[in-house]
């Protein structure tokens, strides 16, 4: 794909210049990346920040951040000779796996939990026709089962310990930087498995050693309380949250998150289902952003910091890393939705409004 003046979009064509390619390496893309950076109209002053400022890598072609990595790990994939690669998800890696294979004209095979993937997602793997494997058991147990079978069967694993994955990921920091001109002094960030916030903070100090920036952000990760492995200090067996993309009991990037947090002074805390939801609304209410749950969690904790009065100012970014779309039954059962029946008539629309 190219578009008709200028360099193509797309993350390997963008940023090359910071990834492990080569010549051999297939110029793939979706027009993943470059992604809007929208300053909050109204969020920034309950959270006690001078600037809140959010990402939305919810604009990616298949509506979450995953992309960004994907792109390079399944790029590597063909590049090495792959045929076939496979991933656990929780739903959003999935789809954005099957797509690019299907891009590739190479299999996927995604391992996900029964049950517990949102709708959308779901669509998504099944639309790119992916072999789909619901497994019996949670997302950590999927990762256990792919990390060895793809040990062991000629198939690539395109999950975020390939570290391509992380690679193509950093590219959201890099663009940050370029956008605000400088660092923010904080990132919020939903964690789930820790790749995401693991490649923020990578992509950041590259940032700082390329002289792209004067500093770095203090990272703050949030987890959903029912799945916070990370804030507890020990794996969680059963995590249960509303926010099902980050249903993760033993992350696979523990401790990519914990270094970040610590050479960063920032902070992994837990958000509850209440607090994630309440942040999903506010987002949709005031802000016109419709996330999914788990994206909400890191707008979720920088509201609970500015009631606590922690925040001090400054200018923070949020990650909203999916798009609302997917989970259509979480939107369902959260609006009671205002829906008048009405004849399709002047008339009938002015009566129907009591006008
Ligand atoms: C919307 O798709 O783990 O901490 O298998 O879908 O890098 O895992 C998704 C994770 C945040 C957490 N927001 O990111 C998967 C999967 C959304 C997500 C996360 C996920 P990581």
């Amino acid at each position: 794909m190219s578009t008709t003046t200028g360099t193509p979009r797309g993350v390997l064509f963008q940023w090359a210049g910071i990834l492990p390619l080569t010549e051999r390496t297939p110029r793939l893309t979706l027009g993943e990346g470059d992604t809007p950076l929208v300053r909050s109209a109204a969020l920034e002053g309950l959270c006690g920040l001078d600037e809140l400022w959010f990402k939305l890598e919810s604009c990616n072609p298949t509506g979450s951040f995953k992309d960004r990595g994907m792109v390079v790990a399944v790029a590597k994939a063909v590049e090495a000779g792959a045929k076939a690669i496979m991933c656990a998800s929780t739903g959003n890696t999935s789809a954005s796996a099957a797509a690019y294979a299907a891009r590739c004209g190479i299999e996927c095979f995604v391992l996900v939990p029964g049950g517990k993937v949102a709708a959308g997602k779901m669509a998504q793997a099944v639309a790119f026709g992916s072999r789909i494997l619901e497994v019996e058991g949670n997302f950590d147990q999927a990762l256990n089962a792919a990390r060895e079978l793809t040990e062991k069967h000629p198939v690539a694993l395109v999950n975020s310990v390939n570290p391509h994955r992380i690679a193509g990921q950093k590219t959201a920091a890099f663009e940050i930087c370029e956008a605000l001109g400088d660092a923010p002094d904080v990132l919020a960030i939903p964690v789930g498995n820790a790749g995401n916030i693991t490649a923020y903070w990578k992509g950041f100090c590259e940032c700082t050693e390329l002289g792209r920036a004067s500093g770095h952000p203090r990272m703050m990760g949030f987890q959903a309380a029912g799945a916070a492995p990370i804030v507890h200090g020990a794996p969680i067996e059963q995590p249960q949250t509303v926010a099902t993309a980050i249903r993760i009991g033993n992350p696979a990037s523990w401790q990519g998150a914990t270094a970040a947090r610590d050479e960063s002074g920032g902070l992994i805390a837990a958000v509850t289902d209440e607090e994630i939801l309440e942040a999903y609304e506010l987002l949709a209410r005031r802000e016109g952003l419709f996330v999914e749950p788990a994206s909400a969690a890191g707008v979720a904790g920088l509201l609970r910091l500015g009631r606590e009065g922690r925040t001090r100012g400054g200018r923070a970014v949020a990650i909203l890393t999916g798009n609302g779309l997917k989970d259509p039954d979480t939107a369902a059962a959260q609006y009671s939705p205002d829906i008048t029946r009405a004849k399709a008539t002047v008339e009938g629309v002015e009566r129907a409004l009591g006008w």
